[in-house]
Parts: structure tokens; C-alpha cells; sequence
């Protein structure tokens, strides 16, 4: 029996977090608004329409669970629940940009009514809750614990995942006080079938997320270094990688690459990073790792000036194809790509670049593959796209007369394609 009278649920910003939640939280029975300020997403979602084609559980079930799409905020007014799921990125200098949340927490601050539970997912630093989202609702006259409760549940959707969504993803969620945790824990343990973890407090829950993606960003910036220490000693670490994971236990693998992408990974630590600062302490460590990571895109250029070189090349002037400029394989998502920094440091060099993404054809400069073989003297595989692992042959490469490759992404058969001596196969770390 429900000890919360929780009927109606808005969801602020529907994005690749906000979208499956509106509909799983109507599949499970709740009256459901969601509200995004973007006029042009509410169009297309009245019209029916899937934004998320890699998401499974929406494509299978967007249409099957309508809810109502706005941009009206005070539809949202009679809620029992509002989840804020906006965007947390960081700017040029990684500041944690936490506009979207002042946004969306004084929207749902000026509509909400009374009692309500306020529920951040966005991924935010420990104390944003408290010296951010709070002091928003207080300034509107709420008292937080009595007549509004706010929790904060990260989000951990990983976009594209095949076997884990909205649906099936344990959870963990931390408020001010005990209402609020109770109120969170009923809803979440209503929509979700995994554990719903409590946690000590609001700050816990908040430092949670940022653990777990500091704990990816540090350990790929391991491999990332231990690719570099191996190039130099002509070992290959994607062998050594596979081999270090035949360990059952206390092993977890990452694999090293031309640069870390995407709005999660080399975002988040920072959100740490700056606010400890704040508090008198620094993160050497974490800081290391990110600039190790942040490395990697000029490390791969300096790679293709050394193939290059050994084919007594220069840079200056040599037409680069840069292959693939989303920043994780099958998808069109540029955030935090490094293909955009590899680009920036060919042309330090002097290199012509020229780009192909098959998800990403519009800021492509080439129409095809063939297309960008054709123009270049050179590659780097940036995105391991599965139409570049199925198409790339040494044959094709020597065909377009190529003259250095380097494979940001491991991907390609090293093997194979050092047999063929027209050009120079590199790796990172092979
Ligand atoms: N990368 C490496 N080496 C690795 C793994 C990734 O260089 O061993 C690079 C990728 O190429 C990419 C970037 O890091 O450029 C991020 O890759 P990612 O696989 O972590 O993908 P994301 O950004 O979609 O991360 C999401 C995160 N999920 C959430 O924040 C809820 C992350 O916590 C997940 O661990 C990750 O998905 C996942 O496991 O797929």
C-alpha cells in the first residue's frame, strides 16, 4: 500500500534522461506532463515522434504511453512530483555550468504546488542540491521538509545501451529529510525493477554519480598512459589489456584511444574538481588523469607526424581524412568529441583536413568514404563506427594510395594491416 498519495508526475526536459522517464512513469500508471522549453521538441513529440532512435524502450513504447508534451509551465502547477532532468555541461574552461538547473528549479519553483517533491537527476557536484536547488525553492517561501521535500536520484542512462534503460538501471537517491526520502523511494521503487539504494544524504547521492564517472575518466587515462609508455617500448597494449583481463577478479578492463568524449566522462570529474577547491582541497590526481585524457587527441596528430615522417612526409600541406567525428562508435552524438580536437591540431600543423562521419553527415566534409579516401594521403580513425570496421581493408587503403594510418580506436586488425607495407598501420598503444 502506498504511504504517499504520489498520482501526477512532471518532468522537466526531455531529453535522452527525461523522454523514457515520462514514459515509463505513464506506463506504471502516473498522470504524466512533461514540460521542455524547447518549443520544436513539443511539436515533434505531439506529432508521435521518437528524438531518441538508438533508445530501445522508447522506440518500443513512446507510442504506446502517450503523456502530455509542453511548454507551458503552468501545466505543470498541480504536480506531486517534479523530476528536473536538464543538462549539467561545463564550459570552455570546465566551470560546471549549472544555468539549465537555475532554470528548471525556478520554473518548477514558481508552479509548484505545496508538498510537492522536487527531484534532481541531473548530474551535479555535492552541495548543489543544498546551496543551489534549495535557497531557489526558499526564496519562493517553501520550507524544505515541510511543505516541499527535494531529492536528488542520478541519472545513469548510457545512451544507446542495449540491455540497460530506464526500466531496469539500479538507482541510488538522497534527500534533506526522512519525508523526502520516503516519498523518492516509493516512486522510483514503483518504475524501476532494481534496487533503489538510500543514501546517508543528499550530498551522497550527489558524490555517487560523480564517483562512478570519475572512477571511468581515471582508469581510461591509466590505459591512456600505459598506451604512451608502450608505444616507446614497442609493446601492444590492447594484447596486454586482453590478457590482464583472463584475471577474474580485481581487474576491471578500459582500453585507451585517440581522446575521451561524450557529456558524461571528461564533464563530471570537474563538477568534483572545482567544488573541493572551493572547500581548500585539490585533486592532483583527478586532474592528472583528466589532462592525461585531454592529451590524447594532440598524442594521436603527434603519431601521424612520426608514420609520416618515416615516409619522409611532411605535414605541412598533406590532406588528413579524419574518419568518424561523434565520440563513441554507432551514434551522432559530437559532445566533448576529440575529433574536433584532433582537427584543431592537424591544422597546427599545417595539415589540409578533410572529414567523413556516416552518422554525421551533415558537418562531414566528404559525402562518402570513398570520397574521403580518394582526397587524402593520410588517416585517422577518430570513431570506431562499424561501417569503418567493415569497410577498411588494407587492399582499399593501398588502392587510394594511403600513406599512414593511425587507428585512434584499436579497431582495425593491427596484424592485417601491417602486413601491407604502401603504408604505416598505428595504433595507441600498438
Ligand atoms: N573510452 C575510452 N576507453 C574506454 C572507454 C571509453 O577511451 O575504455 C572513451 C570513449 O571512446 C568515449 C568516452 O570515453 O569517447 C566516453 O565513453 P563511455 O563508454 O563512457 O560513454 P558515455 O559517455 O556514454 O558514458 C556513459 C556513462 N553513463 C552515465 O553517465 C549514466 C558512463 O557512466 C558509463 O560508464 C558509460 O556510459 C558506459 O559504461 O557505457
Amino acid at each position: 500500500m502506498a504511504k504517499y498519495d504520489l498520482k501526477t508526475v512532471a518532468v522537466i526536459g526531455l531529453g535522452y534522461v527525461g523522454l523514457p522517464l515520462a514514459v515509463r512513469a505513464k506506463e506504471k500508471g502516473y498522470e504524466v506532463i512533461g514540460f521542455d522549453i524547447d518549443e520544436e521538441k513539443i511539436k515533434l513529440l505531439k506529432k508521435g515522434q521518437n528524438l531518441f532512435k538508438k533508445d530501445t524502450f522508447l522506440k518500443e513504447n513512446l507510442l504506446k504511453y502517450p503523456f502530455k508534451a509542453t511548454n507551458n509551465a503552468s501545466d505543470i502547477a498541480q504536480a506531486d512530483i517534479h523530476i528536473i532532468c536538464v543538462p549539467t555541461p561545463v564550459d570552455h574552461l570546465h566551470h560546471p555550468d549549472l544555468g539549465p538547473v537555475i532554470g528548471a528549479s525556478e520554473t518548477v519553483a514558481t508552479h509548484c504546488k505545496k508538498g510537492a517533491l522536487i527531484v534532481l537527476e541531473s548530474t551535479v557536484n555535492p552541495y548543489v542540491s543544498e546551496e543551489v536547488v534549495r535557497p531557489i525553492f526558499e526564496k519562493h517561501g517553501f520550507v524544505v521538509g515541510k511543505n516541499i521535500f527535494i531529492s536528488h536520484c542520478p541519472e545513469r542512462i548510457n545512451p544507446g545501451d542495449p540491455k540497460w534503460d530506464v526500466t531496469n538501471i539500479p538507482r541510488v537517491v538522497g534527500s534533506f529529510d526522512k519525508k523526502g526520502l520516503e516519498m523518492s523511494l516509493q516512486f522510483y521503487r514503483s518504475i524501476i525493477d532494481a534496487e533503489i539504494r538510500p543514501m546517508r544524504s543528499i550530498r551522497e547521492a550527489e558524490a555517487t554519480k560523480i564517483l562512478e564517472n570519475s572512477f571511468r575518466n581515471i582508469n581510461i587515462a591509466f590505459v591512456n598512459e600505459i598506451a604512451m609508455s608502450f608505444d616507446a617500448l614497442g609493446i601492444d597494449v590492447k594484447d596486454v589489456i586482453d590478457g590482464a583481463a583472463t584475471k577474474p577478479f580485481a581487474f576491471m578492463k578500459h582500453y585507451p584511444s585517440c581522446g575521451v568524449g561524450g557529456h558524461c566522462i571528461p564533464v563530471d570529474p570537474h563538477y568534483l574538481v572545482e567544488r573541493a577547491k572551493e572547500s581548500g582541497f585539490n585533486h592532483g590526481f583527478l586532474k592528472y588523469a583528466m589532462e592525461t585524457n585531454e592529451g590524447m587527441p594532440a598524442y594521436t596528430v603527434e603519431r601521424l607526424q612520426d608514420a609520416l615522417n618515416e615516409k619522409r612526409i611532411a605535414m605541412k600541406d598533406t590532406v588528413v581524412g579524419v574518419l568518424g567525428l561523434s565520440y563513441k562508435a554507432n551514434i551522432d552524438d559530437l559532445r566533448e568529441s576529440p575529433s574536433f580536437k584532433i582537427i584543431e591540431h592537424l591544422k597546427e600543423h599545417k595539415c589540409k583536413v578533410e572529414t567523413f562521419d556516416p552518422h554525421v553527415k551533415r558537418q562531414s566534409t566528404m559525402k562518402s568514404l570513398e570520397a574521403i579516401l580518394k582526397k587524402s594521403q593520410a588517416l585517422i580513425l577518430a570513431t570506431d563506427h562499424k561501417e569503418f570496421k567493415d569497410a577498411l581493408t588494407p587492399a582499399l587503403l593501398k588502392k587510394y594510395d594511403i600513406k599512414a594510418i593511425i587507428d585512434g580506436k584499436n579497431c582495425l586488425d593491427k596484424e592485417l594491416f601491417s602486413k601491407e607495407k604502401s603504408f604505416i598501420y598505428r595504433g595507441i598503444g600498438r
